[in-house]
């Protein structure tokens, strides 16, 4: 059986989507991480550092959502979400550490400051300092997108999951994309997965 702990607004939306799109039988524990639920000394054997998400699955505690993502989709969906050729294999890690190294903080501190903490401590310079870090990242992206919708091997993989839903905390947290039309159009089409909009409703 497999556990996914995280509440679906925290970066555990990363791997609701892949069980969705795996159509993947698991219990969900919906742990806030801004609350004292990640304390008790249980879920702190599974993810020292209090953090979500983690994963079990049989004997496997998995912590960091790409990692989880990366280990579902070649244990579950080889077919479906990893690929066959070694260099598109390394495209998969390089969009993915692209996301994450390159935009994840400035698109978490977007939503964090435009609406998720409370008024008072908002801080308007860091929306400008995530605004200005993105410039260079999505204008390299768009490039990459203006021929495809898809990241790697012109067909949808976990690649596009772990960049869609980086830069869905942007969208959320009001970034204009349209300076960036491909990407504009490339999130429209992977957030609109059937998966993706079941994976925000669905209780398990
Ligand atoms: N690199 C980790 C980051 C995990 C992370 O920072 N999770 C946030 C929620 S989205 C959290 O648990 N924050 C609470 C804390 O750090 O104490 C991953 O991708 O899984």
């Amino acid at each position: 059986m497999i556990t996914l702990y995280g509440i679906e607004w925290s970066r555990a939306h990363y791997v609701l989507f892949t069980l969705a799109e795996l159509d993947l039988d698991f219990r969900h524990v919906r742990i806030n991480p801004f609350t004292e639920e990640k304390k008790p000394p249980d879920y702190l054997k599974l993810n020292p550092l209090a953090q979500v998400p983690t994963l079990v699955d049989g004997d496997l505690v998995l912590t960091e959502a790409m990692a989880i993502n990366f280990y579902l989709s070649r244990k579950y969906g080889p077919e479906k979400l990893w690929v066959k050729r070694l260099d598109d294999e390394a495209q998969i890690y390089k969009w993915t550490f692209f996301a994450v190294t390159q935009m994840e903080t400035s698109c978490v501190n977007l939503i964090l400051h435009r609406k998720a903490l409370d008024e008072k401590e908002r801080k308007p310079e860091l929306i400008r300092l995530a605004e200005q870090k993105l410039t260079k990242p999505l204008g390299v992206l768009n490039d990459h997108l203006a021929d495809k919708d898809a990241l790697v091997a012109h067909r949808f993989t976990v690649a596009d999951i772990n960049m869609a839903g980086v830069l869905s905390y942007a969208r959320s947290g009001e970034f204009d994309f349209s300076p960036y039309p491909h990407v504009a159009r490339y999130l429209e089409i992977i957030l609109s997965r059937p998966a993706r909009r079941n994976a925000e409703t669905a209780q398990h």
